[in-house]
């Protein structure tokens, strides 16, 4: 990140989890509904476990904001853990006195036998609680922020699940279907996928899934319009577009792959198929095609961002694998605790809000200000379309 940075912080069971975001314009309205109804997103889907029944995540916008717009300070903000109350003693910030059971059994897949060599812990849970797929909670929330003002500048972000498990929705999306008009569409999937049979067959693998005690992964498609030409750098490695659009995605645990306009078919294609010829229409510059899926040279093509993302199945089992006690070194099957058979239609919000972050940070870089109005005519000016 260039011109923006975000922390996060906070333990899955803990009180709750804090965020900032920094160097965001002044003068950006933002309310806590925006904010809810991003959150909301990453909440629904078909497979998730108990825990989602007990949270209704609420982003209070703490600080940095005043009578509904940025002040150009950093923007705070705090979701409480509803969970906490069950979790008082076991995440007790104070030292306790009873004897509070460690989870000692590593999950194939989890941070959990890394974490413990990496800092020296006797208890698995020191590392899962961070490492929970909670902390993206916040993230949602710090790139709803960022999704505010591009929107305001005409960007918009959507995205659709692909894939659950072998399932695949191959139906396509029509070029002038818009991002949020993508979005109404997938938000009323409960597997945010477009095609209603593909729907059924995916929620039946899911529903397999839990009866086996196991869980499923899948692919979907994040896309950005309305970008102008040139976010990123065709000359610096760290400020090439999708250098910094990967890096984020796959900063999330559960994101093992990302694939940039026709991603890894490209290999298997000649130049003369892949490459997006260029037309003019009397006005501007056209694409016959967008293979580059927005991104050539390390910058934006002022085309529409498209990615793929694979995510794995959840590592928590009902049904668990096979591992060894940290302590005892004794072969016993894995911890297992509550978990969700799917998470996949919430990790298609959660990157669309990596990629909010990103593009806000590029959009920034370039087109400077210290207000909304000095960026709005800073890119009236400059920016090409
Ligand atoms: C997670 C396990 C489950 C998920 C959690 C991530 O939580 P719990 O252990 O409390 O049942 O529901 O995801 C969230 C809490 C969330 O907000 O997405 C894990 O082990 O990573």
């Amino acid at each position: 990140m260039h011109r923006l940075t975000f922390l996060t912080a906070g333990e899955s069971h803990g009180r709750g989890l804090l965020g900032i975001v920094e160097g965001l314009p002044a003068g950006l309205e933002i309310t806590e509904n925006y904010i809810g109804n991003q959150l909301a997103r990453r909440q629904i889907g078909y497979g998730r476990g108990g825990r989602m029944k007990i949270e209704t995540d609420h982003a209070e916008i703490w600080c940095g904001v005043r009578h509904g717009k940025t002040l150009g300070s950093p923007v705070g903000l705090l979701i409480h853990n509803k969970d906490w109350e069950n979790w008082t003693k076991i995440m007790s910030v104070e030292p306790v006195d009873d004897d509070i059971k460690k989870v000692t059994l590593p999950r194939p897949g989890h941070a959990d036998l890394a974490g413990i060599h990496k800092y020296g812990f006797d208890d698995i849970r020191n590392v899962l609680e961070r490492s929970s797929a909670r902390e993206t909670a916040m993230r949602v929330a710090l790139g709803s922020v960022c999704r505010k003002l591009l929107s305001e500048i005409g960007i918009e972000i959507g995205s659709r699940v692909l894939q659950i498990h072998d399932v695949k929705d191959e139906s396509p999306v029509s070029a002038d279907l818009f991002p949020d008009q993508l979005n109404n569409a997938a938000d009323t999937s409960p597997v945010r996928c477009l095609d209603k049979d593909a729907e059924a067959a995916m929620m039946k693998i899911i529903d397999k899934a839990k009866a086996n005690g196991d869980s499923v992964g899948g692919i979907f498609e994040v896309v950005a319009t309305g970008l102008p030409y040139g976010l990123g750098s065709p000359f610096h490695w760290d400020q090439k577009l999708q250098a910094r659009i990967s890096g984020l995605m796959m900063s999330v645990n559960a994101f093992k792959g990302i694939e940039v306009g026709s991603g890894f078919s490209v290999g298997t294609k000649f130049g003369s198929e892949i490459h997006d010829e260029i037309g003019w229409d009397g006005e501007k510059f056209i694409r016959y095609s967008n293979n580059a899926g927005g991104i050539e040279g390390g910058m934006s093509n002022a085309q529409p961002i498209v990615l793929k993302m694979a995510m794995k199945p959840i590592p928590t089992l009902i049904k668990p694998l096979r591992s060894v006690d940290i302590h005892t070194k004794e072969e016993k099957n894995a911890h297992k605790e509550r978990t969700d058979a799917c998470a996949v239609p919430a990790a298609s919000i959660i990157a669309e809000s990596m990629l909010c972050f990103v593009l806000a940070d590029a959009l920034l870089e370039k087109f400077g200000g210290d207000s909304m109005d000095q960026l709005k005519a800073h890119m009236n000016a400059t920016a090409k379309y």
